[in-house]
């Protein structure tokens, strides 16, 4: 059964959902402030060693590396624009679920530009507990579009303060 892109984002809010209320109720510790968590932030090259590259399933990928936390670093890591590399990738952030779904960049901030994805690659900190729609920018969408160039993360808390 094939399932539509809709549905499998529906499926993984609700696994986020619940991996939240695990998380949570896990952190409650009667004996102690702490939790079993590492306070740590964690730094996490986005799609491994695949890099950020066209055609690549990045939803899965999400789902599968997750979940995230407020403050991770995601590192975002691509080619230079070059005389085999025509079609240079970049990072967008848009804002809502609709305009990531369509893969409509125009209200969408670029927060890396085609160079910038070199060497150490680009570095974004989760620093906010909200909802992240990330999306390669590239050829109008097509990335996006075609290239499964897209994810979103809702980066849950480390430790809860009572
Ligand atoms: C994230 O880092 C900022 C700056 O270091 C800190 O003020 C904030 O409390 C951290 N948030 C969480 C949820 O750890
Ligand atoms: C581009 O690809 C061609 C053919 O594979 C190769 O000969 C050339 O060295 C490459 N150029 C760069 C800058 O990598
Ligand atoms: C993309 O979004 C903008 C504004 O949010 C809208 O005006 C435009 O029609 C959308 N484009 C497509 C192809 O849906
Ligand atoms: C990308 O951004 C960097 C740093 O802001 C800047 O130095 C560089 O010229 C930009 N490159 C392109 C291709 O826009
Ligand atoms: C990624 O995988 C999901 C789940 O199998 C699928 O619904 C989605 O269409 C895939 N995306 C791309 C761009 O292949
Ligand atoms: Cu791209």
């Amino acid at each position: 059964m094939a399932l539509t892109y809709t549905q499998f984002l529906m499926l993984l809010l609700i696994a986020y959902m619940l991996l939240g209320v695990t998380v949570a109720s896990k952190g409650f510790n009667y004996g102690s402030p702490q939790t079993t968590y590492s306070d740590t932030p964690n730094r996490i090259i986005v799609g491994g060693s695949a890099y950020w590259s066209f055609g690549f399933n990045y939803s899965v990928w999400a789902f599968k590396n997750g979940p995230f936390y407020v403050n991770d670093t995601l590192v975002f890591k691509y080619d230079l624009p070059s005389e085999n590399n025509t079609y240079p990738h970049n990072v967008y952030l848009v804002p809502d679920m609709r305009s990531f779904l369509t893969c409509n960049l125009s209200k969408g901030v670029k927060i890396a530009n085609e160079s910038q994805g070199a060497g150490e690659g680009f570095e974004f900190v989760l620093n906010k507990w909200r909802p992240y729609y990330f999306a390669c920018g590239a050829s109008d969408g097509y990335h996006c579009n075609v290239g499964g160039m897209k994810f979103f993360v809702l980066p849950l808390l480390r430790r809860w303060h009572y």
